[in-house]
């Protein structure tokens, strides 16, 4: 049965249980962990923040469908630099983690209506491992903007794949990512999962977890945000695209409410993807 976890009263207190389940299956579920007020603002921020749109880059698929993905290293102080420094946030990651966390980075992933290309099998660490990050403690937190769910390339999970280690990524297959024979043979032991999700709701993941999307079928768009935290203790030992630990400030729960930054984007630190050398020299330019 799916566990899956409600914010009370704007905080979210994390359980016994919930690092429980995270230990487990590497991955929990919160939902409204925004509420609607916070969502109007996010995707006002997403609209009018003009940088977003600059710094949009098209991944293609096997196929040769794309979706986009738009990728910063510091949070800032925009509206969701507030949501990835927030208390509910990352303040939960820390926990899940077991230690103090840095931002590590942040993403918008966008698929198009019809168009919007699938993201192959993958663990977040399979390539944050290329960057230096000698241990897999590190997380993302996919939040859903807008509705996800099947027939628009929701997530898709294998529920405790992550207590695998560290799968080879490569070319596999005519794609970039997980060894593909290795992902059949931990799908006979690792329920697959559909993570279908209302605007709001969070899917906090081990970095090890096995994941996936389909191409988005529906005639609506798709757009997920997507923070990534590494703990302090993790310091990357070589230079890459991502930040070494950089302390992150964290702020109280009400600051997504209160902030009325939509177009401010001083130190973001956005990628420039197309032109990045370290990301060239990975198997998989997207992380
Ligand atoms: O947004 C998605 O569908 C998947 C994104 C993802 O897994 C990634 O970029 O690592």
């Amino acid at each position: 049965m799916e566990v899956t976890y409600n914010i009370n009263d704007k905080t979210l207190e994390v359980t016994e249980e919930m690092k429980d389940a995270f230990a487990k299956d590497g991955y929990i579920i919160v939902r409204k962990l925004f509420e609607n007020e916070e969502l109007v603002k996010m995707k006002r921020n997403y609209e009018e923040g003009e940088d977003y749109h600059k710094f949009k880059f098209m991944v293609k698929d096997k196929d040769g469908n794309q979706s986009a993905q738009i990728t910063w290293n510091f949070p800032g102080n925009d509206v969701f630099g507030m949501a990835a420094r927030c208390e509910k946030l990352a303040g939960t990651c820390q926990q899940l983690l077991g230690g103090e966390v840095y931002h590590y980075h942040s993403k918008f992933v966008v698929k198009d209506p019809k168009t919007g290309g699938q993201r192959a099998w993958h663990q977040d660490y399979g390539y944050w491992y290329k960057n230096g990050c000698l241990f897999p403690d590190m997380m993302t937190v996919f939040i859903a903007i807008d509705p996800v769910n099947k027939g628009n390339g929701c997530l898709q999970v294998l529920q405790g794949s992550h207590r695998a280690g560290r799968v080879e990524h490569g070319q596999f297959g005519g794609e970039q990512g997980a060894d593909i024979e290795r992902v059949e043979e931990l799908k006979k032991f690792c329920p697959l999962k559909f993570v279908e999700m209302d605007p709001g709701d969070a899917l906090f993941f081990h970095c090890n977890l096995l994941h996936t999307s389909d191409i988005n079928s529906s005639d609506g768009r798709r757009l997920a945000f997507l923070p990534a935290y590494n703990r302090k203790s993790n310091d990357p030992v070589i230079d890459s695209h991502h930040p070494r630990y950089t302390p992150l400030e964290m702020v109280p729960n009400n600051a997504v409410l209160e902030c009325d930054n939509y177009t401010g984007m001083e130190g973001k630190g956005f990628l420039d993807m197309a032109n990045l050398k370290t990301l060239k020299s990975q198997v998989q330019f997207n992380k």
